[in-house]
């Protein structure tokens, strides 16, 4: 990493873990690249923290608008330090055989897509600055549940992808570290059951998740941690939550 002030570039920075990132890094005297479709939540965060903040208004689906936003960024942050590929989305709640096949090819095309697009539009600017990259998985990446399929694959992709990244990039200096979050409230559930405020208020009530800003906290913590010193994947859950057993299906 460079000297003060570092840059972040983090997506999906409207809502949630990355907006609450926007605010962590900011506070802490970055500066930060805000990413997202929505321009009005964009355009409240730069108002709310000022011109340490640059914002990015593109689908991260579509390739040649993200290429537009990386080759618009004013010169004061094209030296990126910091990439947090977080935006991402769970679509259906559904088994495989009921699910919506639209809804599987939206989460690959954000959740993996243009994951790795991004990621690999901006190596070369983290390896000339010996920066880090933190990629935003799941708990869904490592235990399996009922309507997880296409959802908890891409974020297995992610996980997988993050520590094949850091073979890659041996003896770069670049860090590479996947975050895989439990359940967290955040506008996810909302997402994921299509627009159902009224699910998403049920399954958090009482079970205290943990918050955006406990992901925020965690990847500022992974973000500034020494130089000689990597996190390549941290696993985290609100106490509420642990394992189930194994489903046995019986005949009759
Ligand atoms: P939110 O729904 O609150 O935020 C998601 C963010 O992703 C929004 O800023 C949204 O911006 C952005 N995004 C989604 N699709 C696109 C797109 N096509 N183009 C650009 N930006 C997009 O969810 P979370 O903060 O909870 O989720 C952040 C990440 O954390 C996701 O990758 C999610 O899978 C993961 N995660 C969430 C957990 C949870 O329990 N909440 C647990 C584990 C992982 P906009 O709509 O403005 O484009
Ligand atoms: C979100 C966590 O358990 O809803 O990645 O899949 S979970």
């Amino acid at each position: 990493m460079t000297t003060s002030p570092r840059t972040a570039l983090i997506t999906g920075a409207t809502a949630g873990f990355g907006r609450a990132a926007a605010r962590k890094f900011i506070d802490n005297g970055w500066q930060v690249i805000a990413a997202g479709r929505r321009a009005e939540r964009l355009d409240a965060l730069r108002a709310e923290l000022g011109d340490a903040l640059h914002t990015a208004c593109f689908d991260i689906r579509d390739e040649a608008a993200m290429r537009a936003a990386l080759a618009a960024l004013p010169e004061r942050f094209r030296g990126i330090d910091l990439l947090v590929n977080n935006a991402g989305l769970a679509q259906g709640t559904k088994p495989a055989q009921d699910a919506l096949l639209s809804d599987w090819k939206t989460m690959i095309d954000t959740n993996v897509t243009a994951l790795v697009t991004l990621t690999h539009a901006l190596l070369p600017t983290l390896i000339a600055r010996k920066g880090a990259l933190i990629n935003i998985s799941s708990t869904a990446a490592i235990y399996p549940y009922t309507g997880g399929n296409v959802y908890a694959g891409s974020k297995a992709f992610v996980s997988q992808f993050s520590l094949n990244l850091r073979a890659d990039l041996h003896g770069t200096g670049v860090r590479v570290t996947a975050i895989e979050p439990g359940m967290a409230e955040t506008e996810f559930t909302v997402v994921r059951t299509h627009g159902d405020q009224t699910a998403s208020d049920k399954l958090y009530a009482g079970a205290h998740p943990m918050t955006a800003e406990d992901i925020a906290d965690t990847i500022f913590w992974v973000a500034t941690l020494p130089p000689h010193l990597t996190i390549n994947r941290i696993e985290l859950m609100p106490t509420s939550q642990s394992f189930a057993g194994f489903q046995v299906h019986r005949d009759g």
